[in-house]
C-alpha cells in the first residue's frame, strides 16, 4: 500500500516538474537561448521536436517497465512460464526504431539545408577574420561589379575581466539576408553567437560561409568556441542588430570616416 502510494506521488511529481518546464517560456526552449533569426527559430523547432520525440519514446519505455515491474512481480517461488520468442515483437521493436530514425533523419535534413541555403546576391555580406586573439569585420561592397571594403572593425583582445569596451562589434541590418565569410590566418577558431544558435569553425586556408536573417533588434553577445590559444576566453565580440536604416546610416558614416582619414576607398 505505501508503495503503490509512493509510486503515485513520484509519478505527480514528475508529471508537475515536466509540465512546469514546459509552460514556461524559457523552459520551453530547453536550454537554448531565445532565438533572433528565421534560421534560429527552424534550429529551435527541430531541438523541441527532438527532445518531444524523446520523452514520447521515454515515457513509453517507462511505463513498460513500470507495468512490467507492477503485474509481473514476484508472486510465489513458482518459475514463471518460459517461452522462447515472439516473432511479432520482436519485428515490432526491429522496425519501430528505424521509423524513429527516418523521422528525425527527415526533420534534421530539411532543416539543415535551410539553415546552410545561402543567395546569390546577399545585401550584406561581411568578411569575418578571426586572430589570436580577436576579430575583425571588413563590410564589402560591389562598385562597379568589383567588391570592394567600405568599412572595416578591428577588435582587440578584451581586458581578462571581460568588461564590454574592448568587443569589437559586428552591426548587420535585420530583415536582410546577411553573408558572413570566416578567415584565419593563424589557427582553427569558431565563430558563435548563441542567439543565432548557430556556430561555425574558421578555418586557415579554408573560407566557410553562411547566411542568416536576423528578426529581433538588440545586442547580443558572441565568442570564439574553438581553444585556440592561451586568451582564447578574451576573444568576445558583439552582435549588433539595427534596424535597415540605422545599418545605412552606420555604413554611410564609416565610409565617410574613412574618407576624412585619407583612407583607400
Ligand atoms: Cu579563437
Amino acid at each position: 500500500m505505501r508503495s503503490r502510494r509512493a509510486l503515485k506521488s513520484a509519478g505527480a511529481l514528475g508529471l508537475l516538474a515536466l509540465t512546469a518546464t514546459a509552460c514556461s517560456g524559457e523552459g520551453s526552449r530547453l536550454g537554448m537561448p531565445e532565438p533572433i533569426s528565421d534560421q534560429a527559430e527552424r534550429m529551435l523547432k527541430l531541438w523541441q521536436g527532438s527532445w518531444i520525440a524523446a520523452f514520447t519514446v521515454g515515457a513509453v519505455v517507462w511505463g513498460l517497465i513500470i507495468w512490467a515491474v507492477v503485474f509481473h512481480r514476484k508472486r510465489s517461488d513458482d518459475l514463471p512460464p518460459q517461452v522462447r520468442y515472439n516473432l511479432p515483437i520482436e519485428i515490432l521493436y526491429t522496425a519501430v526504431p528505424f521509423v524513429i530514425i527516418g523521422v528525425l533523419f527527415f526533420f534534421t535534413a530539411r532543416d539543415e539545408n535551410f539553415v546552410e541555403k545561402t543567395t546569390d546576391n546577399p545585401p550584406v555580406v561581411v568578411d569575418v577574420t578571426a586572430f589570436q586573439w580577436s576579430w575583425q569585420f571588413d563590410y564589402k561592397e560591389k562598385v562597379a561589379g568589383k567588391e570592394q571594403t567600405v568599412a572595416s572593425v578591428v577588435g582587440v583582445p578584451v581586458a581578462p575581466n571581460g568588461h564590454t569596451p574592448g568587443k569589437p562589434v559586428l552591426t548587420i541590418p535585420s530583415g536582410e539576408n546577411v553573408r558572413v565569410r570566416l578567415h584565419s590566418n593563424d589557427v582553427i577558431h569558431s565563430f558563435w553567437v548563441p542567439a543565432l544558435l548557430y556556430k561555425k569553425d574558421v578555418m586557415p586556408g579554408f573560407t566557410n560561409e553562411f547566411e542568416f536573417k536576423a528578426n529581433k533588434t538588440g545586442t547580443y553577445e558572441g565568442r570564439c568556441a574553438e581553444l585556440c590559444g592561451v586568451d582564447h576566453s578574451r576573444m568576445l565580440f558583439q552582435l549588433r542588430v539595427v534596424t535597415p536604416d540605422q545599418y545605412k546610416s552606420y555604413i554611410d558614416n564609416a565610409k565617410a570616416q574613412a574618407k576624412a582619414a585619407g583612407g583607400a576607398q
